[in-house]
């Protein structure tokens, strides 16, 4: 029954969505945006191709607001919302993206903002390393760029460091010893947004290895049972978790205090296309200020 009810739910949610999108462009379109002009085409085209990728932000924000309010949880971790040809005199497609960063790792974390080690979220770091293959170390060389001293953990792992916390994902890239393809790795699964007070992750969204890094009794049978779980029945409160066959109070416990089941931050990448031409927009936005917050916009 909950099974149909989440799945009616989801489904429902996306139909709206895309409906509002469409009913979005076209008010921002009555605005006049066309001229009309033949030689104008392609800088038009890009025009409305932007306007649209702006609306698919600006709704989904609308639209996410609307449904955290007032609940105590969010499930899933990611939406994809493909709308195709939105209007009779364009071919195209619309695509809007909603990623919950909470559900992925905060690197920032790992280093409180006193500038001490956050040894829980440091080897919940290196654990989530080790699970993508990635050599442990490099834990160290993040908590040398985001820690304020300059004692080298490693060799030369406070070369250039930036010494406070990141702003954005792609500064890891700037991290001494963090290359193409170590970032690449590890993109889908770590954030910058979030508390820095404790690692907060949602286990409604997590994937496989963010919910391993919590802790080393966590294997790969009982994270997929805890995807398993909660696509059924998304978890409405922390301790529900214990209701995973196999996740008892010994594995529960020790992470109680880093855990969540309610999105904070959420990632929203809009992107409009026609004619080979592309308009993107990445945002993430603080669902819990009040009204949210965007923490971070780029179009391109
Ligand atoms: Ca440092």
């Amino acid at each position: 029954m909950r099974y149909a009810d989440n799945q009616r739910g989801l489904a429902l949610v996306i139909t709206l969505l895309a409906l509002a999108l469409i009913t979005a462009m076209v008010v921002e379109f009555s605005y006049g945006v066309y001229t009309g002009t033949t030689d104008l085409y392609n800088w038009r085209d890009s025009q409305r191709l932007s306007l649209m990728a702006r609306s698919g932000v600006n709704v989904s924000a609308k639209f996410l607001t609307g449904i955290l309010n007032g609940k105590d949880y969010s499930y899933p971790g990611s939406l994809d919302m493909p709308v195709e040809n939105p209007f009779e005199d364009f071919s195209g497609i619309v695509n809007v993206r909603i990623e919950d960063e909470t559900a992925k790792f905060n690197v920032n974390s790992i280093v409180y903002p006193n500038g001490d080690l956050n040894e829980e979220a440091y080897y919940a770091f290196r654990r989530l390393l080790k699970i993508l293959l990635i050599d442990e170390m490099v834990a160290d060389r993040v908590a040398d760029w985001i820690d304020p001293d300059s004692e080298n953990r490693l060799a030369a792992s406070e070369a250039g460091a930036k010494n406070s916390a990141l702003f954005s994902v792609d500064e890891l890239l700037l991290i001494n010893g963090i290359n193409r393809k170590i970032y690449d790795t590890l993109l889908p699964y770590v954030t910058v947004y979030g508390i820095r007070d404790t690692l907060e992750i949602n286990i409604n969204g997590a994937e496989k290895p963010v919910l391993r890094s919590l802790s080393e009794n966590i294997s790969d049978d009982l994270a997929q049972r805890v995807i398993e779980y909660r696509r059924i029945n998304p978890f409405e409160q922390k301790d529900h978790l214990q209701k995973v066959p196999g996740f008892g109070s010994m594995v529960y416990n020790p992470i109680s205090g880093m855990i969540t089941v309610k999105g904070k931050h959420f990632a929203i990448s809009s992107s409009a296309e026609s004619h080979s031409i592309r308009r993107i927009i990445g945002a993430v936005l603080d669902t819990s200020a009040s009204p949210a917050r965007v923490e971070y916009w780029k179009e391109y």
